[in-house]
């Protein structure tokens, strides 16, 4: 493999209609997990990509396991749990650009992963361990198996990349900022958007978050700030790579799992941390551009044409 991830997908039940969740009647049926997303992402870009997980043994759990297999994720290492369901989360629009999520996720299967689910060689032998900050506020055996992994990643040596992913519904703010400190600390590749840096570090400036991440150990820090573009930190270079011009947003969500694909790719192709946050950048607006976390992921074909800036229509 030349990633490998571990992290809970549910299926999403968007309401079709705006206004509070209790008089939505019809809603739409989507597979989501920003873990499982960035897997795609690299998959649709033909790199090898694998999800550890735990789905339930029942119908949603084969839905999840079919949409992300259908994309071409090794799925070998996701178990049926037969005590806990699949999770599930509902989207409610109480606007054209506000929206509220609603998870039903606790005591999920995905929340019953431990370190036993972890296979040595998995990760070993893969080139990038991906971890966000999602797995390890799920349950407390959750954040046992993310350390697993990493330790496993370490002992190998095989490159740990980070997204915070602060999610504040599913932990306490204090715990989270803990944990997530602890895992940037023994990362090689940390993507924090700026808000997210600015909760665990207490500072807004980008330089001075990108010197408290060098302070911790982290080699290659990318520093989000949406439309704007990224800034990136390493010893020997650093700068802002200015955000790719985006004209209507449809559907912000999953645009930070679209960049975290762009940048591994990049480094997986061998690009420069400068050109790899491009990529990055460029795959985050095109997942922007259309409804879903994954329907914007672009493959090989697009991804040049968008760089080489071809034509509209081909035919
Ligand atoms: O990054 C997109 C995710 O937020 C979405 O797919 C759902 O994984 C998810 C979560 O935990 O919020």
């Amino acid at each position: 493999m030349d990633v490998v991830t571990m992290g809970e997908s549910m299926v999403l039940f968007a309401s079709k209609s705006q206004g509070l969740l209790r008089y939505a009647n019809d809603f739409s049926a989507r597979v989501a997990g920003a873990e499982s997303n960035v897997m795609i992402g690299l998959s649709r870009l033909g790199h090898k990509a694998g999800w550890i997980s735990r789905i339930g043994n029942d119908e949603l759990g084969q839905k999840v396991r079919s949409f992300i297999q259908g994309e071409g994720v090794d799925i070998s290492q996701v178990k049926i749990d037969e005590t806990f369901p699949t999770g599930i989360f509902l989207k409610e629009a109480l606007s054209s650009e506000r929206s509220r999520v609603y998870y039903y996720r606790s005591h999920s299967a995905a929340s019953n992963m431990t370190e036993e689910d972890i296979a040595e060689d998995y990760i070993a032998n893969a080139k990038y361990l991906h971890i966000t900050g999602i797995t390890p506020a799920l349950s407390d055996n959750c954040y046992k198996a993310v350390r697993h992994a990493i330790s496993i990643a370490k002992k190998h040596k095989v490159k740990v990349c980070f997204d915070p992913n602060l999610r504040k519904n599913l932990w306490n703010e204090e715990r989270a900022r803990q944990v997530l400190l602890e895992i940037a600390g023994l990362s090689d590749i940390f993507l924090p958007g700026i808000d997210e840096a600015e909760f665990m570090f207490g500072v807004s400036d980008p330089k001075l978050i990108g010197e408290k991440a060098f302070q911790l150990g982290v080699g290659l820090s990318i520093i989000k700030i949406g439309a704007e573009g990224a800034y990136y930190f390493t010893k020997e270079d650093k700068g802002l790579v200015k955000g790719s011009p985006v004209q209507q947003v449809v559907d912000p969500v999953g645009a930070g799992d679209g960049f975290a694909a762009g940048v591994l790719s990049g480094l997986l192709d061998g690009l420069s941390p400068k050109d790899s946050v491009e990529r990055g950048n460029a795959i985050g607006a095109m997942v922007t551009l259309v409804p879903g976390d994954v329907e914007g992921l672009p493959d090989r074909n697009l991804l040049d044409s968008y760089f080489n800036k071809q034509e509209d229509v081909s035919r």
